[in-house]
């Protein structure tokens, strides 16, 4: 048994502050026993109301097995979802999971009314092969905007399932053991790894369950959505984290048949990302 690492190993003195200064150290505490934590961070909880709107208006019915109503690609399509991407607590916790210069993956809303089945047990490390690395490649952030109860259709997740490190076996997915629901408030953003095995209850009573999913990969990964739509002049008013969390300044497919190399001075600022300012 590898010995529990303590809270503050490996990360920077400028992580260690800012969790400090957010007041994060619990949330750390229970990503890495339990694999999720709940987020209560007042500049959420202030735009919760929009992100709910701009989810309903933009969901259109979808087709299949989850049916219910869906948006995707939403970074451009409505001025709440930049704002939504960048809340503090939330990208401290992101960088505690996925280190410096984390990327923006995915942002989609999803609209589910009863009757409506719940969603499968898996880990969002879908799109890799087991066994997943000690060290976590994504992360997965919910944002809350209606009462989260098992009544209600509330993500299920069973806690301590990222230490196994592979997909939820047959028997688990079919079982469920261990299983809780995430209670949380309007406003609240539960994040959790891309290890840990969740999947949701199904909902049973009147209203709309909206949730904004926003997920984010380590840096060097490929990200799912694709926004080369969203220009420099998009970017202009924006918060300038935005630009790190598109990977607009990495060096990656920079080399031409002209150049024959990476483009230098965006393979420095790479460097700098991943390694901070003073290199490591
Ligand atoms: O909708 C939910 O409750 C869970 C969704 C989910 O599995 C995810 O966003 O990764
Ligand atoms: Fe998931």
């Amino acid at each position: 048994m590898q010995p529990t690492p303590s809270l503050d190993a490996g990360l920077s003195a400028e992580l260690r502050e800012r969790l400090e200064a957010l007041d994060l150290w619990q949330n750390v505490r229970e990503l890495r026993d339990n694999g999720y934590t709940i987020i209560q961070d007042p500049v959420a909880h202030a735009l919760t109301d929009r992100v709910r709107t701009a989810v309903q208006r933009l969901a259109a019915v979808s087709e299949g097995r989850n049916a219910g109503r869906r948006a995707g690609l939403l970074l451009g399509r409505d001025a709440v979802f930049p704002e939504a991407v960048t809340v503090p607590k939330l990208l401290a916790l992101v960088e505690y999971l996925l280190g410096r210069g984390a990327l923006l993956s995915q942002l989609i809303g999803t609209v589910r009314r009863a009757p409506i089945e719940g969603l499968a047990l898996h880990a969002d490390n879908s799109w890799f092969p087991a066994p997943f690395p000690s060290w976590e490649i994504m992360c997965t952030a919910c944002w809350v905007t209606d009462d989260f109860t098992r009544e209600n259709g509330a993500t299920l997740i069973i806690p301590g399932t990222h230490k196994h490190k592979h997909h939820p076996p047959r028997e688990v997915r079919e079982s469920l053991d261990g299983a809780i629901a995430i209670e949380a408030p309007p406003g609240s953003i539960a994040l959790w790894d891309g290890s840990v095995w969740h999947g949701s209850y199904p909902r049973q009573t009147d209203g709309e369950r909206v949730v904004l999913h926003m997920t984010y990969t380590r840096i060097g990964m490929q990200p799912i959505d694709d926004y080369s739509h969203l220009d420099d002049a998009w970017l202009a008013d924006k918060d300038p984290q935005l630009r790190g969390l598109l990977g607009r300044d990495l060096f990656f497919h920079s080399t031409t048949e002209r150049n024959g190399s990476t483009d230098f001075d965006l393979l420095m600022n790479t460097y700098r990302l991943v390694h901070g300012p003073q290199g490591y």
